[in-house]
C-alpha cells in the first residue's frame, strides 16, 4: 500500500473517532476521552487538522481538577453510563470538592501533553501562539501537581521522581513491572461480581488483564476514593515509580521550557526540573550492569523486569555510554529491533512474557514512537529507520490495531485504534 493511501486510512480512523471536541481511543472499547491517548492523538491531528489538535488538548484541560491533576478519563455524558467499566458511577468524581463539572476518573496518566501542545503549535504557528498561551497554565499545573503531591519521598531538595498510585496511571496496565507490588494488594475476585467488565464484550479475555488483576485495580480505587482522592502519605494501596512516566514528565518539562520561551514566561525553572528528573532517573532507575532503566517499588527497590518503558529515557539528554547500552538492549534478544514488528512491551526472553496479553509482550505503536523520538534525538539514524519501518509495516499489514503480536506482527486488541492511526500520520509527515 502506498503512503498516500495509508495516510488517507489513518485520517479516516481519526475522523471516525472524532466526537465533538475530542477523539475516542476506540468507538466500542473506550468510548470516552483518555488523557495520554489525547496527547498522541493531538500529535496526529497536528499533521492534518491542527485545529482539532488544539480542541483535543483544550477539551481535556477543561476537565482538570483544582489541584492540577489531569484525569485519566473524561466521561462523555452522551454515552451510556455503563458502556465502559469502570464508569462515572464507580469513580464518583461528582462527590469530590475540586473535581470539574464534567465527570472524570480520579487518577492520572503519563504526562506527555506539553510535548503534544508544542507539536500542535509547530504545525500552525500563527494560531499556535494564542493556543500556547491558553494551555500553558494547565500544562504547568499538571506537572506541579505531580511534582508536589506525587513526589517520591526519597528524592533530593531539587526534586526528582514522581510516583504512580495505580497501574492504570502508567498506561501500561498489566505490565510485569507491577506484579509484585500488585500482589500486595488485598483483593477478593468476588468483588468483581458486583461489576460487569465491558472490555470482555469487545476483546478476547486472553488479550486483556486477568480477573485477579481487575479485582486489585478495583480495590486500589475503592481505597483512593474513600480517601477523597487525596495523596496522603501512607494512604495508597499501590505505589511505584515508572521510568516511562518520569521520562515523559521530564520531556514535557523541556517542552514547557520551549513553550515558556515562545510566550514570554520564565523557562529556566522548567529546564531545571527536567534536569533534576533526568538525574534522578539516572541515579535511581538506571542499572549499569543491565544497561536498562527499571521501575521502583514502594521501598525504592528496582524491579528487574525489562519493559519497553525502560528505553523511554532516550527522549532525554543522556551520557553516550547509556545511549549505547540502551540501543544494545534494544537490538539484542530482549527487544529484537527489526523492520517488521514494533518493539515488544516486555522482554521477549522474560519469565512473564506473553505474546497476546496486553502490556505483557505485545508491541504498541505509542511506546515505539516514544523510543523512536529518543533514537532520533541521539542521532541513531539506522536504528530509528528500522523502528519506523517496523511501525509502518505493522499498520500496513494489519490496520490500525491496538497492539500486535511481537513475534508474528498479527494484530491484537481493537481495530481502528486512534493513537495507532495518529502516530502513523506523524511518521508519514
Ligand atoms: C488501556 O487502559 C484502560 C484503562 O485506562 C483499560 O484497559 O480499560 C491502556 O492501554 C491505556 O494505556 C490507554 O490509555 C487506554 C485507552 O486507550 O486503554
Amino acid at each position: 500500500m502506498r503512503d498516500t493511501e495509508l495516510r488517507r486510512q489513518a485520517i479516516d480512523v481519526l475522523r471516525g473517532n472524532w466526537e465533538r471536541g475530542h477523539t475516542v481511543p476506540s468507538r466500542r472499547l473506550y468510548p470516552h476521552q483518555w488523557s495520554w491517548d489525547s496527547a498522541f492523538i493531538a500529535i496526529g491531528w497536528a499533521r492534518t487538522s491542527p485545529g482539532r489538535g488544539r480542541h483535543e488538548l483544550e477539551s481535556l484541560l477543561a476537565a482538570q481538577w483544582a489541584d492540577g491533576r489531569l484525569p485519566q478519563i473524561v466521561f462523555n455524558p452522551a454515552v451510556a453510563r455503563d458502556a465502559y467499566f469502570p464508569g462515572p458511577d464507580f469513580w464518583r468524581s461528582r462527590d469530590v470538592p475540586g473535581a470539574p463539572r464534567r465527570e472524570t476518573s480520579g487518577i492520572v496518566q503519563p504526562p506527555v501533553h506539553a510535548v503534544a501542545a508544542l507539536e500542535v503549535h509547530r504545525a500552525s504557528p500563527t494560531l499556535g501562539r494564542l493556543f500556547l498561551r491558553r494551555v500553558y497554565p494547565g500544562l504547568k499545573a499538571q506537572n506541579d501537581y505531580l511534582l508536589r503531591d506525587r513526589a517520591d519521598g526519597s528524592t533530593d531538595a531539587r526534586g526528582g521522581l514522581v510516583t504512580i498510585v495505580h497501574p492504570w496511571e502508567s498506561g501500561q496496565d498489566n505490565s510485569p513491572a507491577w506484579d509484585a507490588e500488585l500482589a500486595r494488594v488485598p483483593a477478593d475476585v468476588q468483588v468483581l461480581s458486583a461489576h460487569r467488565r465491558r472490555d470482555l464484550d469487545h476483546v478476547d479475555a486472553t488479550e486483556r488483564p486477568t480477573a485477579a488483576d481487575y479485582a486489585r485495580y478495583v480495590a486500589i480505587v475503592d481505597n483512593y476514593r474513600e480517601h477523597g482522592y487525596r495523596d496522603e502519605a501512607g494512604a495508597h494501596l499501590f505505589v511505584a515509580v515508572d521510568p516511562l512516566f518520569n521520562a515523559l514528565l521530564a520531556w514535557s518539562e523541556e517542552a514547557l521550557a520551549e513553550i515558556a520561551d515562545i510566550i514570554g514566561k520564565p523557562s529556566e525553572p522548567h529546564r531545571e526540573r527536567a534536569a533534576a528528573i533526568r538525574d534522578a532517573l539516572m541515579a535511581r532507575c538506571y542499572d549499569r550492569a543491565a544497561g536498562h532503566f527499571f521501575a521502583l517499588d514502594r521501598d525504592g527497590e528496582r524491579v528487574p523486569e525489562h519493559c519497553v518503558g525502560g528505553l523511554a529515557p532516550l527522549v532525554l539528554d543522556l551520557p553516550a555510554d547509556v545511549v549505547d547500552a540502551l540501543v544494545a538492549g534494544m537490538t539484542g534478544p530482549r527487544f529484537a529491533l527489526n523492520d517488521r514488528v514494533p518493539l515488544p512491551s516486555y522482554d521477549l526472553t522474560g519469565p512473564a512474557f506473553d505474546t497476546t496479553r496486553y502490556w505483557r509482550g505485545p508491541a504498541w505503536i505509542n511506546t515505539s514512537w516514544v523510543v523512536l523520538r529518543g533514537l532520533e534525538r541521539h542521532g541513531r539514524q539506522a536504528e530509528a529507520a528500522t523502528l519506523r519501518a517496523a511501525m509502518l509495516n505493522a499498520v500496513r499489514q494489519e490496520g490500525f490495531r491496538e497492539y500486535f503480536d511481537p513475534r508474528t506482527g498479527a494484530g491484537r486488541g481493537v481495530a481502528d485504534f486512534s493513537w495507532s492511526a495518529a502516530l502513523t500520520l506523524d511518521l508519514l509527515a
